[in-house]
């Protein structure tokens, strides 16, 4: 989802390949020979696979760079891969611990997000690794939404954007098979 919302905020040409969990197409040979881990996603540039959210938005951001997905600067990239390290290392681990672990996790992005409008001060993909792992676990976090304002908040702005809309808008089509 969070390659799929990339992709059309930069509007570049790409091909879908929907992978099925529940006919689990992912441990298929075809799919490992490309992501030995048969995980999604995969992002195939030219047949070449990249894999890693974080790895895929950084690549698109940087050959995309008039939707000014990436803020300008060394210091201000190392933001951005710091919080994306956040989110899949800290918060797309959350999962596996459930429960109270879970909420702190999340309540640890809470706190480091605070008033900010977007995570770098302004839009990138860094908001767009954020939303993604919030969307999925917030039905699952049984937190009350006050408990994390500046995510509740963060996720009201993102689910605004007509890239956000338009990415769950074609998914929803296709139906969801969330692991
Ligand atoms: N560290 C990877 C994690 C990827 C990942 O865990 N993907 C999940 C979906 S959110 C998956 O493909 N699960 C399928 C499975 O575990 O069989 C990333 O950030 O891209």
């Amino acid at each position: 989802m969070a390659p799929h919302i990339a992709l059309h905020e930069i509007a570049a040409p790409f091909e879908r390949r929907p992978i099925s969990f529940a006919k689990k197409e992912q441990l298929e040979p075809a799919f490992l020979a490309l992501n030995p881990e048969g995980k999604v996603p995969t992002l195939l540039v030219d047949g070449r696979p990249l894999t890693e959210v974080a790895a895929i938005l950084f690549y698109l951001a940087k050959s995309f760079p008039q939707a000014k997905l990436l803020p300008d600067g060394v210091e201000a990239e190392a933001q951005a891969v710091s919080w994306m390290s956040f989110a899949a290392a800290t918060l797309h681990a959350a999962r596996r611990l459930g429960g109270e672990a879970g909420r702190a996790a999340f309540a640890l992005a809470d706190k480091k997000l605070g008033a900010r409008e977007w995570v770098l001060g302004h839009y990138s993909i860094a908001d767009i690794h954020l939303f993604r792992l919030y969307w999925r676990f917030r039905p699952l976090l049984q937190a009350a939404p006050e408990t994390m304002p500046a995510l509740e908040a963060h996720y009201a702005r993102m689910m605004n954007r007509s890239a956000v809309k338009r990415t769950i808008e074609v998914e929803s089509a296709i139906g969801y098979e969330l692991p």
